[in-house]
């Protein structure tokens, strides 16, 4: 069984990130997704989620390319997670493209186009103008 795995925040889920999990299954077998804690996000990403982890992690779970969701606590974590996991590739958007190739001693390493013209951010802000 060819496992991958995922790490992100998915607040406010869109097809942005459905997109990502979709492609990221289709590498493997079985899609782990690690989703940032509230805490992870406020202390190390400066990022205040809309939903709390545990509705983040609802919403993920729901998705039918995800087989298990994790808790994202650190950064220093996604090794642990290999090992822990016996993971067989790393993927994330191409926005981290570089930051995770230390990965590459231990699993495959995939960075994958983002979906254009969505974000939680754009998405805030469209929002807000109305
Ligand atoms: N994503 C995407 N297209 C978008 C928006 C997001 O492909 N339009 C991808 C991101 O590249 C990421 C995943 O969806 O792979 C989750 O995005 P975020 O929730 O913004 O994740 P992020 O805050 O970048 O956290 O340790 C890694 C971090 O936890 C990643």
């Amino acid at each position: 069984m060819k496992k991958v795995i995922t790490y992100g925040t998915f607040d406010l889920l869109h097809y942005g990130h459905v997109n990502l999990l979709q492609r990221a299954k289709a590498l493997g077998d079985y899609l782990i997704v690690a989703i940032s804690t509230d805490e992870f996000n406020w202390n190390m990403k400066n990022k205040k989620c809309y939903f709390s982890y545990e509705e983040r992690k609802r919403l993920v779970e729901a998705i039918r390319y995800v087989d298990l969701v994790i808790p994202e606590e650190s950064w220093e974590q996604k090794v642990k997670d290999v090992d822990e996991f016996k993971v067989d590739t790393f993927v994330i958007g191409d926005d981290w493209e570089g930051k995770f190739d230390f990965l590459k001693e231990k699993c495959e390493v995939v960075y994958l186009p983002r979906t254009p013209e969505i974000s939680t951010t754009q998405i805030k802000k469209d929002l807000n103008s109305k």
